[in-house]
This record gives C-alpha cells, sequence and structure tokens, in this order.
C-alpha cells in the first residue's frame, strides 16, 4: 500500500483497565484503517529498540518495567495523515496537559501510565512498524466505506 501508516499500542494500564476498544473506536470512527493487531507481552529488547531515542533516561527503568509488566495491544493504522492525525488524537504525552476530547486527556491523569503510543514521524512509524510487525501479519485490504470518507 502506498497509503501513510503509523504504530499505535494501547499500553499495559490501557489494556487492564479494559480500553482497548474506546483506542480502536477512535481510530475506526476517524476514518482509518485497521492494517494490524496483536497482543503481546513486550520483552525488554524490543522496548529498548522501539524507544532507542530513551535509552539510558532518568526515567527509562520504570518505564521500562512498566511497558514489560502486562500485555499490550500492538496496531498498525492506515489513512491519509495518520501519523500526524494520530499523535494529535492521543494528545500530550503527559495526560494531565492533554486536552479533553483525546485519548491521554480522555482516560489518564499520570504520565508514565499515559494509555497509548503513537509514532511520532513517517520515519519513526516505518522503524516501529517493522519492529512489532511482520510483513504478513499487515493485511492491505480496501474498506468499502473509501469512496464515502474522502474523494
Ligand atoms: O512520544 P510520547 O509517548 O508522547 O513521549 P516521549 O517523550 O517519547 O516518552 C515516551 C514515554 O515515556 C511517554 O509516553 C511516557 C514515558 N515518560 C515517562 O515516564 N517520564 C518522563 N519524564 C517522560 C516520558
Ligand atoms: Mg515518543
Amino acid at each position: 500500500s502506498t497509503e501513510e501508516r503509523t504504530f499505535i499500542a494501547v499500553k499495559p494500564d490501557a489494556v487492564q483497565r479494559g480500553l482497548v476498544s474506546k483506542v480502536i473506536e477512535r481510530f475506526e470512527v476517524r476514518g482509518y484503517k485497521l492494517v494490524g493487531i496483536k497482543i503481546i507481552q513486550a520483552s525488554k529488547e524490543l522496548l529498548a529498540k522501539h524507544y532507542e531515542e530513551h535509552v539510558g533516561k532518568p526515567f527509562y527503568p520504570k518505564m521500562e518495567s512498566f511497558m514489560s509488566s502486562g500485555p499490550i495491544v500492538a496496531m498498525c493504522w492506515e489513512g491519509k495523515d495518520v501519523v500526524k492525525q494520530g499523535r494529535s488524537m492521543l494528545g500530550a504525552t503527559n495526560p494531565c496537559s492533554s486536552a479533553p476530547g483525546t485519548i491521554r486527556g480522555d482516560f489518564g491523569i499520570d504520565l508514565g501510565r499515559n494509555v497509548c503510543h503513537g509514532s511520532d514521524s513517517v520515519e519513526s512509524a516505518k522503524r516501529e512498524i517493522g519492529l512489532w510487525f511482520k510483513d504478513e501479519e499487515l493485511v492491505n485490504w480496501t474498506s468499502n466505506q473509501a469512496k464515502w470518507l474522502q474523494l
């Protein structure tokens, strides 16, 4: 597919709190297409690759332990401007600074336990999708809604 893709993850706090469907719903009703999804208990090795820019920072050990403390729902979403729109739908990193109406602003109050992850650029998205998914786990399909969504 030539359409833009992003990597969105429902973090262990949100999986435990029963918020998986809420996160999916936001992307689904916006008009994005789900092309990959799985539940995974992340290893520290995978997390260190995913968060390579943060390895060694003071908050990293706590974050690593939280992110490997329970299952994550890993997703790949596709559609127009999905990387930037996805970040905006997630809200600010700290849920206490996230606007109401954003996922983090509606479902969280803690910086570490901030419900979800979203790729911060098209380049990061490609890298993260490659880390979390094998090619054959991503499905190219045509939505019958496409013609009602955009010209
Ligand atoms: O991309 P985003 O998730 O919005 O924020 P990052 O600055 O990349 O940090 C990744 C992740 O690390 C963040 O979602 C929560 C956690 N974190 C933290 O626990 N404490 C900090 N001081 C900064 C970030
Ligand atoms: Mg980030």
